[in-house]
């Protein structure tokens, strides 16, 4: 079975939002082989950018997409430049590998491709009117945090109480786990070998038009718009890789 086939009938999906090298990956593939023209590319939203409303507007999600985003693909781009050892990987593996990103050029990669990973994990897992938290990630945080509600509880505590800029996350880690736990600026879990199968921004671009100072009644909003399904599906790929 050729990639394509793979994607056309893996069924998840994830596989039609984006042409991606790894079928389990969320990432939109970079660029085309041979081809090193483009390279880190701003993902396609699976919505309009009104179809998140109320909970989250229209214009925050235009200008956290089209500009916050994309900003951070333009920076990253710059910074890995034509060094293919870098642009070449995957933005999960280029994070995940970034002790064998040249100092220089570290933390240009660390806050903008974490900007770049944090973002498309994020666009992914919203959905308008939300989905149903159910399949074998809701079974695992049951068992990890007692039931769910403790669990989005956990999660939400640690969105509301970010000091500053940041994310909250859901992710795998390393030893195959749930956990729960926010960062700082756009550090991705994916530095620490975790992977992010969900997570909210609450930096003040992601609120601040609607919302101004009451990041709770975004946090609270936003889980209107939870894509569980979508989370599920990053559980299962998350355990299999
Ligand atoms: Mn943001």
């Amino acid at each position: 079975m050729n990639r394509r086939n793979f994607l056309m009938t893996g069924s998840t999906a994830i596989a039609g939002i984006f042409a991606v090298k790894n079928p389990l990956s969320l990432y939109a593939e970079h660029h085309e082989e041979g081809d090193h023209t483009q390279s880190y590319e701003l993902p396609k939203l699976r919505y309009a950018y009104d179809a998140l409303e109320p909970h989250i507007d229209k214009r925050t999600m235009e200008i956290h997409h089209s500009k916050h985003h994309q900003g951070y693909v333009n920076k990253l781009n710059a910074a890995v430049g034509d060094n293919h050892d870098l642009a070449d990987q995957s933005i999960e593996d280029l994070l995940r590998n970034i002790d064998k990103v040249p100092e220089k050029t570290r933390l240009a990669v660390v806050n903008n491709g974490g900007g770049h990973a944090n973002h498309t994990l994020f666009w992914s897992t919203m959905i308008p009117n939300g989905s149903q938290l159910s399949g074998k990630v809701a079974e695992e945080m049951q068992a990890t945090f007692g039931s769910i509600d403790k669990a989005k509880e956990e999660f939400v505590t640690i969105a509301k109480s970010q000091f500053g800029s940041g994310w909250a996350w859901l992710v795998v880690n390393d030893k195959k786990k749930l956990q729960i736990y926010g960062t700082k600026n756009q550090d991705s879990p994916h530095l620490l070998k975790h992977t992010p199968i969900l997570g909210l921004d609450v930096w003040e671009h992601a609120y601040y038009l609607k919302y101004q100072n009451r990041r709770a009644d975004y946090i609270n909003a936003w889980q209107n718009v939870v894509n569980w399904k979508q989370v599920n599906l990053n559980y299962v790929a998350a355990m299999k890789a």
